[in-house]
């Protein structure tokens, strides 16, 4: 909500939700890089409506308007908006892929916010252009995420340099997902050199982000007792690094020693990207300390893949697979659809229930 008590809320949103988790503050933009930095001229045309070419043009120039825009098509189920959506994924494709990906999970309260806003002032003021892109599938429950990311990364949004987008209102992780790709595909065509995606370390967001992203960070806290415990052991497998935050005041030494833990274990795990083996560093996002370590880390890391020419073969690998779960969803979506399945698939199920036909056989009776 603004002074005005003006609040924003995009011009589409699903049936049923609550208008009110889209409030945003309208906060004063300020150019951060010393002027360095200044959006091309761009003459937005005045009208409600835009086409895929318009909206692409005036991305590319740097105005994040039109780039917000652009993905609220994306995240539409509207159709003139799909339609719009796919032409600007079309035209955006060719430029892009030049950004670095890269994932930040964590449970909640770790710091992964704050690490962003940190990370992304640091960014910002080397001269890199940072989105910020949100994968919460709880957050369509709660709304709460939407507004404490807003305000948590106030600084960063201000920035002329950083674009920051709050996880889409979308039902399912599927959902969601898919449209974060797409979103990053448009920030690339936008210029963005890093894109930085915030998922929750709970449930299956965490996959979804680490198949959309070069590189991979859990960010973890210490001094909860045993500090293995209650992380899942397959999030540690997935990362690339794990930085354990709020290495600050009297809790320094504990982060200390859970990241001499932490390094320990990952020893002993095979390493998600092959060649690559995951460090574990410590930071501290609220001062701003071993920040800079983790980007060092990233740089490395892609670096590394680059010179052995498996950075681009990884990204492509990531788009087959992409390729084949969507083709398995509408595939399923397909057969469920179609009424006479329906009614056959539950004559089946009673029928595999009282043992009167054998699972593969009622299977093959399905595919017929
Ligand atoms: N002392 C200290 N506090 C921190 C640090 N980083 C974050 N915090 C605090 O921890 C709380 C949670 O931080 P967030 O950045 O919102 O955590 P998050 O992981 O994004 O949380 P969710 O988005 O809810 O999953 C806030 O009150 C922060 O101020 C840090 O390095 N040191
Ligand atoms: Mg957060």
């Amino acid at each position: 909500m603004s002074e005005d008590g003006h609040c924003r809320s995009p011009e589409w949103h699903p049936k049923g939700a609550d208008k009110k988790v889209y409030a945003g503050e309208v906060v004063k933009v300020v150019d951060s890089s010393g002027g360095s930095f200044a959006p091309k001229r761009f003459k937005r045309p005045r009208r409600k409506g835009y086409d895929s070419q318009e909206i692409l043009a005036g991305l590319q120039a740097g105005d994040r308007t039109l780039l917000a825009r652009g993905i609220t098509c994306v995240e539409s189920e509207e159709r003139t908006h799909r339609e719009i959506a796919k032409s600007l994924l079309a035209l955006s494709l060719p430029h892009s892929g030049k950004s670095i990906r890269v994932g930040i999970t964590g449970v909640p309260g770790a710091g992964k916010s704050q690490f962003i806003e940190c990370l992304g002032k640091q960014l910002c003021e080397e001269g890199y252009r940072v989105a910020v892109l949100a994968v919460d599938p709880s957050s369509t429950v709660t709304g709460g995420s939407i507004l404490g990311d807003k305000t948590r990364m106030e600084d960063l949004s201000r920035d002329l340099r950083a674009f920051i987008r709050p996880s889409p209102s979308s039902c399912t992780l599927g959902g969601v997902a898919a449209k974060t790709r797409e979103s990053i595909v448009l920030c690339e065509a936008a210029g963005y050199d890093v894109v930085l995606v915030e998922t929750v370390g709970v449930g299956q967001s965490e996959v979804a982000v680490r198949s959309m992203v070069d590189f991979f960070l859990l960010v973890q806290i210490a001094g909860a007792g045993d500090d293995l415990q209650g992380i899942k052991k397959g999030v540690v497998e997935m990362a690339d690094a794990i930085v354990v935050n709020k290495a600050d005041g009297d809790n320094v030494n504990r982060a200390r020693l859970a990241t001499v833990e932490y390094s320990r274990v990952l020893h002993y795990l095979h390493p998600f990207t092959e060649g690559w083996t995951p460090r574990a560093l410590s930071c501290s996002a609220l001062e701003g300390t071993g920040v800079g370590d983790v980007w060092d880390t990233v740089v490395e890391f892609c670096d590394k893949l680059k010179s052995e020419d498996r950075f681009d073969s990884i990204r492509a690998e990531q788009s087959v697979k992409w390729l084949r779960s969507l083709l398995e969803a509408r595939l399923l979506e397909a057969f469920y659809s179609d009424d006479k399945n329906a009614t056959k698939l539950a004559s089946l199920e009673k029928d595999v229930s009282n043992k009167s036909i054998a699972v593969v056989e009622a299977l093959d009776q399905l595919m017929e």
